[in-house]
């Protein structure tokens, strides 16, 4: 044990210092540990919003016979177990959205570590920014963790920190770079972040044993969970970064509306291959020897865009829907034909402080930039009706109403922030093993 703060002056410069506090000398390893740095991303390259969007710089940038990727982006890797070279190997390398990860409720004992290297900005030398990690709406006992720069400390270039958490509330939140936060974060250093309560492991209220909150009666039990996380594309915003011009963030305008780093249809394909032992705090992508982030094949323009948005389930089983917005714009995502039941706001039970039940029934979420709802929807019966296409499942559709987010102006509309709840005869799909599990996901 190692005795820090005030011991360690000579005893005239004492006074006037707060008392001491104990920490040990070797602290446990990181539970993960994420990059900062900058790269490219792909988007569809219509409609056309010249000279910004496709950007044509991002061709010098992309694996030969690869479609091109059309977005310069900030954003955070998931660099956990690789080596020193591997890690260092990701620089220019990030995804949109940032991986999603996930902590226990704080039992007294278990606190939460996430490691944080600033990798620098490789297309931006001149822009020697640091990076921060905050997790919105994250009640922390000291600002020391917080990751709001002026309160706590930042990652410059080269460096290392190591967040530590003792989350007590459970429920979804989004996480950011709040370092410069109106670029960082739209340039893409974000993602979703949830606390899973100390019910978990208890099946006495439900049978899974999974819940959202500590309910203590089952309301919030489920049997699969979808992370949805909405975020925008300003192309001028990324262009500007991308050509070393300056962009006043005051006048972004939302080009493209994204759930999980992607538009329509792409929302429906697969995640990128899962590192599956890897992904018991974090969705984490398989990384081939040099450390980068693999594909599906045919798939390779995909590369930084990994995560799925479908959602899938047996008829009869409960799906959590954690939705996080870190647009600028309202969203209003809409459930076509299964109705939503609301159980958790801005990682808060729809419960009022003696115990009155809250939650509502909607087919609409209205999602102000920086909020997040708990939605459980539970499938209806298998029907086999026109809606199931043939296919062995029924569909339901799950969009943004509002029409320029939900069609991004594409040619044939639907191009922006739309899914689909695919719902199979009840024991079709065997339980699910990760966050936002695809029936074709590759799984390493
Ligand atoms: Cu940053």
């Amino acid at each position: 044990m190692l005795t820090a703060g005030a011991s360690m002056l000579p005893r005239f410069m004492r006074k006037n210092l707060l008392p001491e506090e104990v920490v040990s000398a070797a602290l446990p390893d990181p539970d993960l540990f994420f990059a900062g740095t900058d790269g490219w991303f792909w988007l569809p390259p219509t409609p056309e919003i010249p000279p910004y969007h496709p950007d044509p710089y991002g061709a010098d940038f992309t694996p030969p016979g690869v479609d091109p990727f059309t977005t310069y982006i900030f954003g955070f890797r998931n660099v956990t177990g690789m080596t020193d070279t591997q890690r260092e190997n990701q620089q220019f390398k990030v995804q949109h959205n940032a991986p999603f990860f996930w902590v226990d409720q704080y039992d007294g004992t278990n606190e939460f570590r996430v490691q944080l290297t600033n990798l620098g900005l490789h297309l931006r030398p001149d822009l020697t920014d640091a990076h921060t990690i905050h997790w919105h709406g994250f009640r922390n006992v000291i600002p020391f963790y917080d990751g709001e720069p002026h309160g706590s400390v930042s990652v410059p270039v080269g460096q290392f920190f190591t967040y530590v958490y003792r989350p007590r509330d459970p429920g979804t939140y989004m996480y950011h770079c709040h370092v410069e936060d109106v670029e960082h974060v739209t340039m893409g250093m974000t993602s979703l972040v949830f606390v899973r309560p100390l019910q978990n492991g208890d099946a006495s209220f439900y049978p899974s044993g999974k819940y959202a909150y500590n309910d203590g009666d089952g309301s919030t039990g489920y049997d699969r969970e979808n992370a949805l996380f909405l975020s925008e594309i300003w192309a001028k915003g990324h262009w500007g970064d991308a050509h070393i011009q300056e962009s006043d963030w005051s006048t972004f305008k939302a080009d493209f509306s994204l759930l999980n780093g992607r538009v329509h249809p792409y929302t429906l394909l697969p995640n990128s291959p899962i590192d599956l032992s890897a992904s018991t705090n974090c969705l984490t992508v398989l990384t081939d020897s040099n450390g980068d982030l693999t594909t599906n094949p045919g798939y390779e323009h995909l590369q930084n865009n990994p995560h799925s948005s479908l959602i899938t389930c047996n008829a009869g089983e409960r799906v959590l829907l954690r939705f996080a917005n870190l647009g600028f714009r309202e969203a209003a995502m809409t459930l076509a034909g299964i109705k939503m039941r609301v159980v958790g706001r801005d990682a808060s039970p729809m419960k009022g402080r003696d115990g009155t039940n809250t939650s509502y029934v909607t087919n609409t979420i209205l999602i102000g930039a920086g909020e997040s709802y708990d939605v459980i929807i539970e499938a209806p019966a298998f029907s086999g009706g026109s809606g199931s296409s043939g296919n062995g499942y029924d569909t339901y559709i799950l969009y943004n109403r509002r029409y320029t987010q939900e069609s991004n102006l594409s040619p044939g509309g639907s191009g922006g922030q739309r899914t689909e709840v695919r719902v199979y005869p009840a024991g079709t799909l065997v339980p699910q093993q990760y966050l936002n599990q695809h029936p074709d996901d590759l799984i390493g």
